[in-house]
């Protein structure tokens, strides 16, 4: 099983106070202390490349405020049962002809469950594992045995987010807890898959909830090895719809925290840039976020395309990181 080993000077036992001394300091103080710790841990200039596919969209269950793909809302999203092997396959080749390196499925559903539709997805994961993707899903809850299933058929890295703070969440989601999405987090590193946790900024949450889930995500066991920085995209028909676009600003004090925090992490540029222009994109990458979605949709909603990432890519210097690496470097013994 892959172990992923943290590195001796990671720290997981930050304190709120420290987290809140890092969020508060003057913006640019702070993009200047996350561009140095950015700079001593990863490889500045390098951007990984990741694409989404919704393999199964709509008519999901659960009630979060956020969500296009929440039964309950009228949102016209274009509801469409599980995708066949062979559409999922012809978009991870267009995925990964574009430039893309990982390749991550996403179903409207509540939880996996031991049925047909989840061994059509091992099928997916076991097909896109071949053709040299780091594959990812992003399936709702799941548990032990079924991430084991999942490591086993090949998949790299399991997209779980907390979204906000556990004071929050009831705001935002009523339909399960912040500890079950703790517990699929665990069963998923347990199973030795790569994880992906992040959130959503500009769902009307304070500076104190977006503080209280970066002090969860950094204080876990492990750092999850990606962290995505999604801005609400507000969509008509959702109880959030009307909420004002997050700034720039918003972004790159999230971005900029996260990477001090998490100095190991992929930090994504997530959910959001399509309403972003390149000035604004460039501050985040500075800020220390060193991964996007690209490709057209996000899974239901629009992203900039591959022809507007390569001119942005070129413009800024920026080169794609190249795949398998890994997320986290062993451990320095001595
Ligand atoms: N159903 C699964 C789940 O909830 O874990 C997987 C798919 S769900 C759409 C994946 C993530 O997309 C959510 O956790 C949320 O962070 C993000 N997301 C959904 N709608 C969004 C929106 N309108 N704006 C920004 N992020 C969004
Ligand atoms: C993540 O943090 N953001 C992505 C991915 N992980 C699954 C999803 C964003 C979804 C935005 C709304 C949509 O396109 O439906
Ligand atoms: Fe369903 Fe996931 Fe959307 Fe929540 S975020 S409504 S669980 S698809």
């Amino acid at each position: 099983m892959t172990q992923l080993v943290q590195n001796a000077d990671i720290r997981n036992d930050w304190s709120l106070e420290e987290i809140k001394a890092i969020y508060y300091k003057p913006v640019l103080e702070l993009i200047v202390e996350a561009a140095n710790v950015h700079k001593h841990y990863q490889a500045t200039g390098e951007v990984q490349v990741c694409t989404l596919l919704s393999v199964k969209t709509g008519g999901c269950t659960e009630d979060c405020a956020y969500c296009p793909q929440a039964a309950r809302y009228n949102t016209g999203v274009d509801v469409h049962k599980l995708l066949d092997q062979q559409q999922v396959l012809n978009a991870a080749q267009r995925a990964k002809d574009g430039g893309s390196t990982r390749f991550c499925m996403g179903a409207a559903w509540r939880e996996v469950r031991d049925n047909r539709d989840f061994d059509k997805v091992l099928d997916m994961v076991k097909g896109v594992n071949e053709m040299g993707l780091e594959v990812c899903c992003t399936l709702g809850m799941v548990n032990e045995y079924q991430a084991e299933k999942l490591k086993e058929a090949g998949l790299y890295a399991y997209n779980h987010n907390l979204d906000t703070s556990e004071e929050n969440y009831e705001n935002i989601i009523t339909t399960r807890t912040y500890d079950d999405r703790l517990n699929t987090i665990e069963n998923v590193r347990k199973a030795g898959i790569s994880v992906c946790s992040g959130g959503i900024i500009g769902l009307g949450e304070t500076d104190e909830d977006r503080i209280g889930m970066l002090h969860t995500l950094s204080t876990l066991p492990q750092h999850p090895e990606s962290v995505p920085v999604n801005a609400l995209v507000p969509v008509k028909g959702t109880p959030l719809e009307n909420q004002p676009r997050v700034s720039v600003w918003e972004m790159v004090r999230m971005i900029a925290t996260a990477r001090i925090l998490m100095p190991q992490s992929m930090v994504r540029l997530s959910a959001g840039r399509e309403q972003m222009n390149v000035t604004e994109q460039a501050l985040c990458f500075l800020a220390g976020a060193n991964s996007i979605f690209t490709g057209e949709k996000l899974l239901t909603t629009p992203n900039p395309d591959f022809d507007a990432d390569k001119a942005m890519f070129d413009l800024l210097g920026l080169t794609p990181r190249k795949s398998f690496k890994e997320e986290q470097q062993p451990e320095v013994v001595g």
